[in-house]
């Protein structure tokens, strides 16, 4: 029988692996972890189908699953990746923050990238990130990410460089930076993870806060008419002539943070190849700024961001 094995005292009780799994074998406990979060526990093992689909949703890389083999031999089927860090994240409970940094990890264990990887941490909710991920890392100034990885990677070109960097980020106070790393071509991979909202300030406006959204600086909801339209930032780098790889994913559901993954895996690909810029847009959650519980957060991702950030490979080296 398959088997899911929770770190109750990792949990932050987000719930979202509850709200993923088909069988409903998962439920929140009625007492409190150390942490004083209701934690996720598997409440019918006898139903569970060693799917994934809860360890692939965890933000908190909580969860390892175990199934036998053919040979009736029992496997581990899901662990945390080796370019993760043990250590627990910051992020609120929900925050899909966690699950792109899952993704990362997982993509640099499995092009075996890890020790020659250089990340570089952005001004933001990711501002902690180089003690969440298990390779080397330098911190950037706000906005500025591509400034230093240009640097590094022009100057150590057989190094992975990567940048992770939200909306406010990459598209508000980075906006220059990102465009123009983006049109010279530089060979390195950026991770955009937008929220629609600056996060680590208390949940502003930022560029990619779609039309009436309410944020603590649009309390009346986002009115373009003074401040704007969203910016799409994936189809603006995708018109540069310059070669790249560009693409938006979300991370809202299982079946979608496998093609989120997929899209990173082949940014790091095209890196390791020394082809093109690489920049993979994902659409993440915000719950405590949005104000919604963290299962709700995502449905709101869905019903709201994608029909206006549709998902999908903008541009591709090969076709270039
Ligand atoms: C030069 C400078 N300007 C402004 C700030 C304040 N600040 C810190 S993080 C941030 C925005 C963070 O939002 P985002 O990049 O979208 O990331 P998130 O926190 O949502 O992940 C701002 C404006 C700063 N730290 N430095």
């Amino acid at each position: 029988m398959p088997r899911v094995v929770i770190d109750r005292d990792r949990c932050k009780g987000c719930g979202l692996c509850v709200g993923a799994c088909p069988k409903n074998t998962l439920a929140l406990s009625k007492d409190i972890n150390v942490k004083g979060y209701f934690y996720a526990e598997q409440v019918h093992p006898e139903n569970c189908i060693g799917c994934r689909m809860c360890a692939t949703i965890c933000p908190d890389v909580a969860i390892e699953v175990f199934k036998p083999n053919k040979e009736g031999v029992e496997e581990r089927i899901y662990t945390r990746p080796e370019s993760l860090t043990a250590n627990n994240t910051h992020y609120c409970p929900g925050c899909t923050h966690g699950v792109v940094h899952r993704l990362v990890a997982e993509s640099l264990d499995e092009l075996g990238l890890r020790e020659r990887t250089v990340g570089i941490a952005p001004v933001g909710c990711a501002v902690l990130a180089y003690n969440y991920f298990n390779c080397d890392f330098q911190e950037a100034a706000h906005g500025r990410a591509p400034a230093f990885a240009t640097g590094i990677k022009r100057v150590r070109p057989e190094i992975i460089v990567f940048t992770y960097q939200g909306d406010g980020d990459l598209a508000s106070i980075g906006g220059n930076e990102i465009i123009h790393a983006a049109n010279r071509g530089e060979k390195f991979t950026v991770i955009f993870v937008n929220n629609a909202v600056y996060g680590m300030t208390g949940g502003q406006m930022a560029p990619t806060t779609l039309p009436k959204q309410v944020t603590t600086t649009s309390p009346g909801g986002r009115d373009v008419e003074k401040t704007g339209w969203p910016m799409r930032v994936a189809e603006m780098l995708a018109t540069q002539r310059t070669p790249g790889y560009i693409a938006r994913v979300a991370v809202h559901r299982p079946k979608f943070v496998k093609a989120a993954k997929q899209a990173i895996k082949k940014a790091f690909t095209y890196q390791n190849e020394g082809k093109c810029f690489s920049f993979v847009e994902v659409l993440s959650t915000c719950p405590t700024n949005w104000g919604l519980p963290p299962l709700k957060a995502l449905d709101w991702l869905e019903e709201n961001m994608i029909p206006y950030y549709p998902l999908g490979e903008f541009k591709t080296p090969d076709a270039a």
